[in-house]
């Protein structure tokens, strides 16, 4: 066979082989915090499958774990002025930008993961959208993230007065800051990438966050001590830049609407399986859990938190309407 006829044979094959897609038209870049495997990077790329099938392979979204593209702040910004196509992060990022994400990081908001849920899937969860797109921002699905809680490297937190002096990253965000300040403890806000070596060389006590990401992180590692206060359950968000949304045709909007859809039942199950199997995993590894504390004090320390935040008619009567939803509403 001669190298021309090989190259033919060659070429042949991989035609054959290759799936009957067309080249990608529409490409969307995103980013994500968290590593390859993490259920919000699955829950997007179960996203990605689903946008290829249904626009027969030319809408391609190509998701950067781990913080390639940045820090999820700046990352946040850079799909604001359409740098970045699409991100995934925590409502909690969102704070400065969008007013009403803040009263979604309110402590103690949510009762539980199927109040969440109630909240995020009914009428509230599509008046959080256009506050988002207020923003530049299409909000296109909610993730669960569970509740986070406090961990630290000094002693196991058995109540509110154990807080005392201690010092905690938060998320950037002064609603945590004040937050931290009510239960008597100080907080530091910083990117979620510094936490790890910011415990290990004692610039701060422990931080606070939910299972998946106390283990991914490895947060564990340097902080043993996690006591399952629970003070916040935040949503997640996958959104897309204005700027890009705006730029495809509506079916092309409508397949990624669809393909994000069903990307959260799928993001829900990974993120119930990956609760349990980290917290196994940091169990073994020498985490020291304290499960029993009495939350009342926790919860009643955040009256002046929400003085501070709940402040116009609006948002008095969104938080309001977020308490009065009952689990299960939308079901
Ligand atoms: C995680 C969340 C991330 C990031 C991180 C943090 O739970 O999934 O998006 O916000 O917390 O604490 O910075």
């Amino acid at each position: 066979m001669t190298v021309k006829t090989l190259t033919a044979a060659l070429l042949t094959t991989v035609a054959l082989a290759a799936p009957a897609f067309a080249e990608c038209e529409v490409t969307l870049r995103s980013s994500d915090t968290h590593p390859d495997g993490y259920p919000t990077v699955e829950g997007v790329k179960h996203m990605a499958a689903q946008a290829k099938e249904a626009s027969d392979g030319r809408i391609c979204i190509e998701v950067f774990p781990s913080s390639q593209l940045g820090e999820e702040k700046d990352t946040i910004e850079q799909t604001q002025f359409g740098v970045i196509d699409m991100v995934r992060a925590s409502f909690g990022s969102f704070n400065d930008i969008v007013p009403e994400a803040q009263l979604l990081s309110l402590p103690y908001l949510f009762r539980s993961e199927a109040h969440l849920h109630a909240v995020m899937d009914g009428p509230i969860g599509d008046e959080l959208a256009d506050a988002f797109a207020e923003h530049d921002l299409i909000a296109l699905a909610y993730y669960d993230g569970g509740s986070r809680s406090f961990y630290n490297n000094q002693k196991p937190i058995t109540s509110i007065e154990d807080l005392a002096g201690m010092k905690f990253r938060v998320m950037q965000s002064d609603v945590f800051v004040d937050m931290m300040s009510a239960l008597g403890a100080n907080a530091t806000p910083m990117p979620y990438g510094e936490v790890y070596s910011s415990i290990q060389t004692g610039v701060i006590d422990g931080a606070e966050n939910n299972w998946p990401s106390y283990d991914s992180s490895g947060h564990y590692e340097v902080a043993k001590y996690f006591t399952l206060d629970q003070h916040l359950m935040v949503p997640e968000l996958v959104a897309v830049s204005k700027t890009k949304w705006d730029a495809l045709s509506p079916e092309d909007q409508e397949i990624l609407r669809a393909a994000a859809e069903s990307s959260e039942p799928v993001q829900r199950k990974l993120w119930a399986d990956q609760e349990k199997a980290s917290e196994e995993k940091v169990l073994a590894a020498g985490a020291e859990i304290v499960r029993d504390i009495d939350k009342t004090p926790f919860i009643e320390a955040m009256v002046p938190v929400y003085e501070k935040y709940v402040t116009t008619d609006a948002f008095k009567d969104l938080v309001k309407r977020i308490q009065d939803t009952q689990e299960g509403a939308t079901q």
